[in-house]
């Protein structure tokens, strides 16, 4: 089965590749040509998630998923949250998002917080979502160098590791993305029998 990942992140794309089986063919933005940014004008993870399958659907008219992700900080009223891809302005750089969130939880003793991520599959009549949480804490400084956006501060509950501390695999084991991914994997299978 071929899949079309609304997406414009190819760091997300190289994780959904690493979690999807083999018989689903996940099929980015570039693939497809294209070139523009999803619109994301939401004020929820869940509404920005549809909002981006319903617009590549409205100018593609094929089936697709999309997904939106946030990092929720306690200390801080829950941000980065819906916001967290331009925490420090609209061109931020992930440093830029990282470097702001260390500032803001300088020496804060109160460090909890979660990655949320909201996949939709839209498929021009309806659509579902499936959500994937991880509890974690943010860092006081980065740690490792992998992965991406906000990898090097948060450090899952039950690891002793950053995510940018992982490999692929490694992060699978605990990521958000990983958890919403694979309840829309069982939605495919069941909708394919
Ligand atoms: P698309 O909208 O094109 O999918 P995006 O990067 O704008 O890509 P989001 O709106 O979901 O994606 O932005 C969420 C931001 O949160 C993203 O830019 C990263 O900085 C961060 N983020 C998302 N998933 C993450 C992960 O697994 N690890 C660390 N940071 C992550």
């Amino acid at each position: 089965m071929r899949l079309l990942f609304a997406t414009s992140n190819q760091h997300k794309l190289m994780e959904v590749r690493s979690i999807a089986a083999p018989e689903l063919e996940i099929v980015g933005l570039k693939d497809i040509g294209f070139e523009g940014e999803l619109p994301e004008t939401c004020d929820t993870i869940e509404g920005n998630s549809l909002q981006k399958a319903e617009y590549l659907y409205a100018h593609y008219h094929i089936p697709c998923f999309s997904e939106d992700t946030g990092l929720i900080i306690d200390a801080i009223d829950g941000e980065p949250g819906v916001y967290s891809a331009r925490y420090a302005g609209e061109n931020a750089s992930f440093d830029d998002n990282v470097n702001k969130v260390l500032n803001k939880m300088k020496s804060h003793p109160i460090r909890t917080a979660r990655f949320k991520t909201v996949i939709t599959y839209y498929t021009g009549k309806d659509y579902v979502q499936f959500t994937g949480i991880t509890e974690g804490e943010i860092l006081q400084d980065r740690k490792g160098t992998q992965g991406f956006g906000y990898d090097p501060i948060f450090k899952p509950v039950g690891s002793h590791k950053s995510y940018a501390e992982m490999s692929l695999e490694e992060k699978n084991a605990f990521s958000h993305r990983k958890k919403s991914f694979d309840q829309f994997a069982n939605h495919l299978r069941q909708i394919a029998v």
